[in-house]
């Protein structure tokens, strides 16, 4: 039986991973999460029960766990996603984003090198280590120019994969991942804010009576990204793992849109059609609701604004498509309807 251990089991993509290697009965999965009062296994819910599948806990901050696990699973695949993923608040603690992204990531390459030098190692990296990009579609070839502490720390974990690889002769890569959203997503990340606050304000229209509700706030609304699902993103890691010889790759949509054209999407997904109104920081989403009232859908909060800011991302994901045989299935579109209509069924 292939052993794996996955971390960041609790969030987007740890789970989607668990639960893609689980169809496999050949897979026993081992799910690291790290200790918390209260932890949300809200996302685990498919799997959870599986027999196949073990809760195990560790902390990329502290080696002693990481070592204790690799010791004693000797995994085959040790697959990491954990990370401190907002790159908003990641101004705000660089030290414990660096800790955790890179530092983190240091901790698992010698685990992995002392007691399992055999096993295939996946560090996750980011488009947010292009930062102010100097050509679109960003490819393998573009500069490393992040603009944010976060962006920063994929960048060392990116050489330090590298290093290890080329040092200690390991299979370790980091594939350059741009953004992928799902139900999964955590709600602070924008398009899940968009489809839970689109889903809070049909269902205030709908089902209570058209009572006033509160807008989504959001900040820049210009900034483009290059979206897909996270279910397709995890079959591309998993291919990344299983190559004759190890190698980075990018895994991306090849399109990109603003944050304004998935508010407006999502909002259509509902059917409400709503209309941009004003400039700058008084810029609003509006909508004629049926009884002839004017809500406001979308106001700006500057809270919401970036110290710097990465304005466009838009990835060529044509190598790992031809090298590794990578085909993505949900599209822009059918990303945000999925989305909204889950948060709708769910609200
Ligand atoms: P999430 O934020 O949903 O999940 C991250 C997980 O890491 C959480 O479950 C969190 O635990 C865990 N974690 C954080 N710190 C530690 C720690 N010190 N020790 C152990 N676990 C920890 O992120 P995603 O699933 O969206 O992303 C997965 C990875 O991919 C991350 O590394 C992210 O930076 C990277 N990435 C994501 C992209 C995306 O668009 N989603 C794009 C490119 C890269 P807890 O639940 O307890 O908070
Ligand atoms: P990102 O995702 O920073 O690209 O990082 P996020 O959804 O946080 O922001 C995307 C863009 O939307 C703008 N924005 C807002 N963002 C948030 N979170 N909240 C708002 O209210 C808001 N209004 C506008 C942001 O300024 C930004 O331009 C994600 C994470 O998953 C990283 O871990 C990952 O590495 C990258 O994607 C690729």
């Amino acid at each position: 039986m292939r052993k794996i251990l996955v971390t960041g089991t609790l969030g987007q993509d740890g789970s989607n991973m668990c639960e893609y290697l689980l169809r496999d009965t050949g897979n026993k999965v081992y799910g690291m999460i790290r200790r918390s009062a209260n932890p949300n296994f809200v996302n685990c819910k498919s799997f959870i029960d599986n027999p196949n599948f073990q809760l195990v806990y560790g902390d990329l901050t502290d080696e002693v766990s990481i070592d204790k696990l690799v010791k004693e699973i000797q995994p085959d695949y040790f697959i990491n996603f954990a990370a401190n993923s907002f790159v908003g608040c990641s101004w705000d603690m660089p030290l414990h984003v660096l800790d955790t992204n890179a530092g983190g990531v240091i901790r698992c390459l010698e685990a992995v090198k002392k007691y399992q030098p055999n096993c295939r190692f996946y560090s996750a990296g980011s488009s947010e280590q292009f930062g102010d990009v100097d050509y679109s579609p960003q490819d393998m070839k573009h500069p490393m120019k992040p603009r944010s502490p976060y962006g920063a720390s994929k960048c060392t974990a990116h050489h330090m994969v590298k290093v290890y690889r080329e040092s200690y002769n390991m299979y370790a890569v980091h594939g350059i991942l741009f953004n992928h959203e799902g139900t999964k997503r955590g709600e602070e990340f924008v398009t899940r804010k968009i489809s839970k606050g689109v889903a809070r304000i049909h269902k205030s229209m709908n089902y209570s009576g058209g009572i006033p509700f509160k807008p989504i706030e959001l900040g820049n609304l210009d900034s483009k990204r290059d979206w897909s699902d996270s279910q397709d993103f995890v079959k591309g890691v998993w291919l990344m793992l299983n190559q004759k010889e190890p190698k980075d790759y990018l895994l991306a949509s090849g399109e990109t849109h603003s944050i304004r054209e998935f508010v407006e999407l999502a909002f259509k997904a509902v059917e409400m059609n709503g209309y941009w109104h004003g400039v700058g920081e008084e810029e609003k989403y509006l909508y004629k609701n049926p009884l002839g009232r004017e809500d406001d859908l979308v106001v700006i909060n500057p809270e919401f604004y970036r110290p710097a800011e990465v304005e466009l991302l838009w990835g060529d994901p044509t190598q790992a498509k031809e090298e590794i045989g990578w085909i993505p299935e949900i599209s822009f579109d059918n990303l945000v309807m999925r989305m909204v209509s889950y948060d709708v069924n769910n609200a």
